[in-house]
């Protein structure tokens, strides 16, 4: 096969993804309250992590030194424009800004610390790409509120997201509200959904219901989020962030192929609020028939009608299968199967190419919007050498392979997309288990699970790669 020389568009946002709780550290300092991420423990890929509900000694907590970013992100982010990077997606966290989150006002010394950060990527001439947030809030929304069962966070949200926009509009044009918001589709996984909306279920509560009733009021939320910011600037990009996993039917029996559209309407009707600013009927009718009593007002709808997205970010690791099991209702947690087709990474992700260029396509079809790859990579164990160099072909052979896909989209289907930034382009603590062996990045930082570590950082195999891909606009894979 001869190579695809075609270059990418021009002005497109080659960078790279990252998420406070997960690199910055500093989890006391700067007058910073207790966030959820903050009592999470260190897991693995067979034992989840443990959500505390006070930090306990002896337990390994490791989003309180993250990888140190908060301290050294100067060099950090010289290591990123040496690559090229024309942007930086990272998330503010809440409790800098509010310690408790229901406070009046915010906390100066956190707001200048994202104004420090984000002059120095606009030193370079990279643009801050920002996440409201990405898996985390302040704790104590969740010991006195119980997290987003409780409808007042909507105004707390909306109160962060304000002063946020009036602080930064001046240099940051694309924001996203909530990271990965349909994760809590698994509502069985009480990480997933503890990690989107700090819900803790107690034994009376019904999981499922629950879930959809927190994601209604963060929906609620977003919109009204997008249209203050709008408000504030009308020129700011106001996206939302979906976990995009494409679920295929393990068979082209017709009952294979009508459950995986269920499963597909099922974890991304979340989409079609943010992109459609109503909600599905089949949505509509599933909470009839169980019986589920929501909360949902006539000014909810108003709200969501007029807050609709500008742009769809999205990330994208891996696809899902599903098979057809008497009934349309789709557990995730139990409803998978693996796919044939396709091989998994050391986490069991199901590594998918091909994958993307369906989601890129999927997307387009169903919202007509400009899309973001705000998210993609291989999170993989590396060993550094003797003279600190890091031989990482697998991790270059999946950007190459998903990059390679991308362009097709672009080029050939005629997809919008406005860029592309792999996640964790410097080693960072992984979200489902806590680990620091399990590394995405460009950039290796020397810590181990435990903290233990120079913290140096060494440049990759990956990292020249990186810098060749966006030198030549996508030209050379
Ligand atoms: P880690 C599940 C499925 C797809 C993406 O994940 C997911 C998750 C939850 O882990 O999360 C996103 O670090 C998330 C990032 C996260 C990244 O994927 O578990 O937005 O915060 O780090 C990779 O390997």
């Amino acid at each position: 096969m001869t190579q695809d020389t075609r270059k990418f568009p021009e002005n497109f946002l080659w960078g790279g993804a990252v998420a406070a709780h997960q690199l910055e550290g500093g989890y006391r300092e700067g007058g910073k309250g207790l966030s959820t991420a903050d009592l999470s423990t260190l897991g693995s890929k067979d034992h989840p992590r443990e959500n505390t509900a006070t930090i306990e000694e002896g337990k390994y907590y490791p989003n309180h030194q993250g990888i140190d970013f908060y301290h050294r992100y100067p060099e950090d982010i010289k290591l990123f424009a040496e690559m090229g990077f024309k942007c930086f997606r990272t998330s503010i966290a809440w409790t800098r800004i509010f310690p408790n989150g229901d406070e009046k006002t915010p906390n100066e010394e956190g707001l200048k610390f994202y104004d420090d950060m984000f002059d120095e990527c606009l030193k370079y001439g990279i643009q801050p790409v920002i996440t409201l947030s990405h898996f985390e809030m302040p704790y104590h929304l969740v010991t006195e509120y119980g997290g987003w069962r409780d409808r007042r966070l909507i105004d707390f949200f909306l109160n962060f997201a304000e002063v946020c926009f009036k602080r930064y509009h001046k240099k940051v044009k694309y924001w996203m509200t909530f990271n990965e918001i349909n994760n809590q589709t698994n509502f069985e996984s009480a990480g997933a959904v503890y990690s989107d909306s700090g819900l803790v279920f107690g034994p009376d509560d019904n999981k499922e219901q629950l879930m959809y009733q927190a994601a209604h009021y963060e929906l609620v939320a977003s919109a009204k989020a997008v249209a203050l910011g709008h408000q504030i600037d009308p020129s700011l990009q106001i996206g939302s962030m979906i976990a995009m996993c494409p679920i295929y039917p393990i068979s082209s029996k017709p009952e294979d192929i009508l459950f995986a559209q269920r499963a597909m309407q099922t974890r991304y009707w979340f989409s079609d609020v943010h992109c459609n600013g109503f909600y599905p009927k089949w949505l509509l009718n599933h909470f009839e028939t169980q019986g589920f009593e929501m909360d949902i007002t006539p000014a909810d709808l108003a709200a969501l009608k007029e807050g609709t997205v500008d742009y769809i970010g999205f990330s994208y690791y891996m696809s899902f299968a599903v098979k057809y099991k008497g009934n349309l209702l789709y557990n995730e947690n139990q409803d998978l199967v693996a796919n044939p087709y396709v091989k998994a990474s050391d986490w069991g992700w199901q590594v998918d190419p091909v994958g993307l260029r369906y989601a890129l396509n999927w997307f387009t079809d169903r919202y007509h919007l400009p899309l973001f790859i705000v998210e993609n990579g291989l999170g993989a164990i590396d060993q550094l050498g003797e003279n600190n160099e890091i031989h990482d072909d697998y991790r270059i052979k999946y950007l190459r392979e998903h990059l390679e896909q991308v362009k097709k989209a672009i080029l050939d289907d005629g997809v919008d997309l406005l860029g592309y930034t792999p996640w964790g382009c410097i080693d960072l603590i992984a979200a489902s288990t806590g680990q620091m062996c399990k590394r995405y990045g460009f950039i290796y930082v020397d810590q181990d699970d435990y903290g233990q570590g120079s913290l140096k950082r060494y440049k990759k195999d990956s990292f020249y790669w990186y810098q060749n891909v966006i030198a030549t606009n996508g030209a050379q894979l």
